[in-house]
């Protein structure tokens, strides 16, 4: 028998001598250079396998140890040993038969195969004697490492970008289900990820542990396992119990529709204010989430591409984090003092305020460049606004208003950041417009206004006069922006176009200068 055989027939032999002895399965954990590193009795149906999270995968293909058991009626691997050997990436998984006499039967063997067309996660081995089995497992596992890493790579359309599968599991309508899982793609690509598959589960009822069935779960992770997939992203949000759940049967980095939305915060914050509220933000949603173990939390807290919130990455615990969530909230008393003072010389000197709101990439920013011939960022990308600018827009007859541009609105907005952007959109309160900016070119153009709508409500913003824009017309026949413009009460425009801004900047001005001039008499 060769040397880097699977199993030596010493081993072999005790190991199912023993196993009969006590009537009770028994596991080895070895590795490549075929040390023991764990021993796991079992009963005599199953052994339950130690976390291996110290055994990291990184990005390996396969873990670098290998799991023998005994099997004490000498039958093949079971479906349960197969998903361990795809779920763990054991560099291979066999059972060894026990046979009444105490002595060993067969060698029942399994591999994780690379991607293939029959979608098969791994080769079961035809089973051999023990004595017979004659392989060289080095040179085996060697060229197997060596394949699985090259159809990972063939995936990488980049090898800096990081990959995702997104999934979803919902009872709402199929059509409610398929859009926002659209909009989760685009707020993944919004974070530099890669969408590889999406998975959308539409069960009967939802599975309390894990939101999705155990073993709907498994054949995602083993999927994402095959592919290198490195994240998985639910469209739900996870609840503390759930996160940890998932976090304990894969080592992928599992996040919510949450936490995606402040990672792209967390990337487009520039201003000291906003990175405050960001981090803020992060850690409120972070607290909650700090009971489980180490590992599977420190994995949760790390944001995408190991950027977590601020220094505390790693090792978070729940007091450092409460003491920088005080630290942060004083930060941000001062910093709201301060916008108060400017406020108030801003109302002083009674120029009009204008602001944009909406959802976010509707054009915003793009509108208000357009308007006041500035240079604000636009981009197709969700939230590239996250801090107010202000800019100042002519009239003709010497007429001038402040115009601001404000961070994108989404449906579901996490609670987190609406507490913490609090500050920033308490300056909504000072306009005397609103300007309503909505994409006309959008499928969900109607759900996206509901939503806006719903905002401002909840931010006692409905008060406010408001008038909805419905941008990117040149995106849509002109016969349907006139139709859903009449529908919606809005005024279609087109930022790209500046002559169809013109009947809107004399509705502004007509607006504002009937409404200021009474605001301001009284
Ligand atoms: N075709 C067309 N594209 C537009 C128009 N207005 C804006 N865009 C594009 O839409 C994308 C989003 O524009 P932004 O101005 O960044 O949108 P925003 O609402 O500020 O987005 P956030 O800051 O992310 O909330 C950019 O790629 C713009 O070039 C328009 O009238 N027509
Ligand atoms: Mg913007």
């Amino acid at each position: 028998m060769p040397e880097d055989a699977i199993i030596s027939w010493e081993l072999a032999r005790f190991c199912s001598g023993l196993s009969r002895e006590i009537g009770r399965q028994i596991g080895l954990l070895i590795n490549r250079r075929g040390l023991i590193e764990d021993v796991i009795v079992g009963n005599d149906r199953e052994v339950v396998l130690p976390d291996l999270s110290d055994y990291r995968l990184g990005r390996q293909a396969l873990r670098g140890i290998r799991l023998i058991h005994t099997h004490l009626r000498d039958e093949p691997l079971s479906q349960d040993d197969l998903t361990d050997l795809a779920l763990l990436r054991l560099d291979l998984i066999a059972a060894l038969g026990v046979r009444a006499d105490g002595q060993p039967g067969h060698l029942y063997a399994a591999n994780i195969l690379p991607p293939n067309p029959a979608g098969k996660s791994c080769e079961v081995w035809s089973p051999v004697a023990v004595a017979d089995c004659q392989v060289h497992l080095g040179e085996f596992l060697g060229s197997l490492e060596e394949e699985l890493s090259r159809t990972r790579t063939a995936h990488l359309v980049d090898d800096l970008q990081e990959q995702a599968i997104l999934v979803s599991v919902s009872r709402q309508s199929h059509a409610d289900q398929e859009e926002s899982l659209a909009e989760l793609a685009d707020l993944a690509r919004s974070a530099g990820l890669m969408v590889l598959d999406m998975v959308v589960q539409r069960p009967q009822t939802l599975h309390p542990k894990y939101l999705l069935g155990s073993g709907k779960l498994k054949e995602v992770v083993i999927k994402a396992l095959q592919h290198g997939v490195d994240y998985l992203v639910f469209d739900q949000n996870l609840s503390p119990a759930q996160a940890t759940a998932i976090a304990a049967v894969t080592d992928l980095k599992v996040i919510d529709r949450t936490q995606l939305i402040l990672d792209i915060f967390s990337r487009r914050a520039h201003s000291r204010e906003g990175k405050l509220q960001v981090e803020l933000a992060q850690l409120r949603y972070l607290l909650p989430r700090l009971t489980g173990r180490g590992t599977a939390m420190s994995r949760l807290a790390g944001g995408i591409g190991g950027r977590g919130p601020g220094e505390t990455k790693l090792e978070v615990d729940r007091r450092r984090v409460r003491d920088r969530i005080s630290h942060l909230e004083k930060q941000m008393e001062a910093l709201a003092r301060t916008r108060m003072q400017q406020r108030a010389r801003r109302l002083r000197r009674a120029v009009p305020i204008i602001s944009i709101v909406g959802y976010t990439n509707a054009g915003k920013s793009t509108l208000l460049n357009v308007l006041t011939r500035s240079r604000v960022t636009a981009n197709n990308r969700l939230f590239e606004t996250l801090d107010t600018a202000s800019r100042r827009l002519r009239f003709p007859q010497e007429r001038e208003a402040i115009v601001t541009d404000t961070v994108g609105f989404i449906r579901n907005l996490p609670a987190e950041l609406m507490g913490a952007f609090r500050a920033t959109l308490e300056e909504l309160h000072d306009a005397d417009l609103l300007l309503h900016v909505a994409d006309l070119g959008s499928p969900t153009l109607e759900r996206q206004v509901a939503a806006v709508g719903d905002i401002l409500r909840e931010l006692e913003l409905d008060r406010l006069p408001r008038l909805l824009v419905l941008n990117k017309a040149d995106l849509v026949d002109p016969t349907q922006a006139t139709v859903v413009s009449a529908r919606l009460g809005g005024l279609a425009v087109s930022a790209v176009r500046p002559d169809t801004l013109l009947p809107l900047l004399d509705t502004v001005e007509k607006q504002l200068w009937s409404l200021t001039q009474a605001g301001l008499s009284c």
